[in-house]
């Protein structure tokens, strides 16, 4: 059976190219829900429903584990997601603490969705590193948006991060965590306008190993069966838009 991966739109695919370079011989089925993007400035509840009704889809096509590739449908639904499915459930969570080892005493921004900055999930990993530097939350409402629109360059992309790194003095930031999973198709944009100050960490490689270990560990690999390396990875792309131009715009950001 497949692996079932989802996000409110096409910034899972980041997730989803990294089980694939670590876990070529699986399967994938990718459901994008675009139609209803974004889910990072909707309410818990209603982000709540509609990461339910995704995962509805997947396990009508079959699936083994679920992947939530989005740090904002994770911070809403993870819980209830885990307590109602009978598969391995596996989330995002921004990269906080990779960030905190690389600069134990630094100056750290969170980009993410608001969604994701205001739940308990992720102030309770705040609390957990008290004692490190200082973490400075900031919500990027709009970015997804840009993002599904012009992919990982465009003009908006380049006004809006203008605007929104212009309060601060990048020689005094540490780390930058990708706290949503879309922001990791625009890194390069991003390190270009803070000028290659500080780290740009995601939690997408963290994601990818924590998959493999939990699929180990419950005999799920494809790999503990039979050996398949020259097997071509399969992967179905699912979205709700209608927009052509986004459902091309996932064939492309997976290559
Ligand atoms: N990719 C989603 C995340 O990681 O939070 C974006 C959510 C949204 O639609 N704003």
């Amino acid at each position: 059976l497949p692996i079932g991966v989802f996000d409110s739109g096409v910034g899972g695919i980041s997730v989803l190219a990294d089980l694939i370079s670590q876990l070529p011989e699986e399967s994938y089925v990718y459901y994008g829900d675009s139609g209803n993007a974004p889910y990072g400035i909707k309410s818990k509840d209603e982000v709540k429903k509609l990461s339910f009704d995704v995962v509805e889809f997947l396990l009508a096509q079959g699936i083994k584990a679920l992947v939530v590739a989005c740090n904002t449908a994770t911070s809403a639904a993870i819980d209830e997601l885990r307590a109602s499915l009978d598969i391995p459930v596996i989330g995002m969570e921004p990269a906080l603490k990779p960030a905190l080892e690389l600069h134990p005493s630094g100056r750290v921004i969170v980009m993410a969705t608001p969604v994701t900055l205001r739940e308990k999930k992720f102030n309770t990993l705040i609390d957990r590193f008290n004692d490190c530097g200082e973490v400075i939350k900031l919500p990027c409402p709009g970015l997804v948006e840009i993002i599904e629109r012009e992919g990982a360059r465009g003009p908006a992309l380049e006004t809006y991060l203008e605007k929104l790194f212009s309060p601060f003095n990048m020689e005094e930031i540490d780390a930058i965590v990708l706290g949503c999973t879309h922001y990791v198709f625009v890194r390069e944009s991003i390190a270009e306008m803070i000028g290659n100050h500080a780290a740009l960490i995601d939690g997408n490689g963290g994601t990818a190993k924590h998959v493999r270990r939990l699929l180990q560990e419950e005999n799920l690999l494809v790999s503990q069966f039979k050996d398949l390396s020259s097997k071509e990875t399969s992967v179905t792309l699912y979205n709700s838009s209608q927009d052509e131009q986004i459902k091309e715009l996932g064939n492309t950001l997976l290559l």
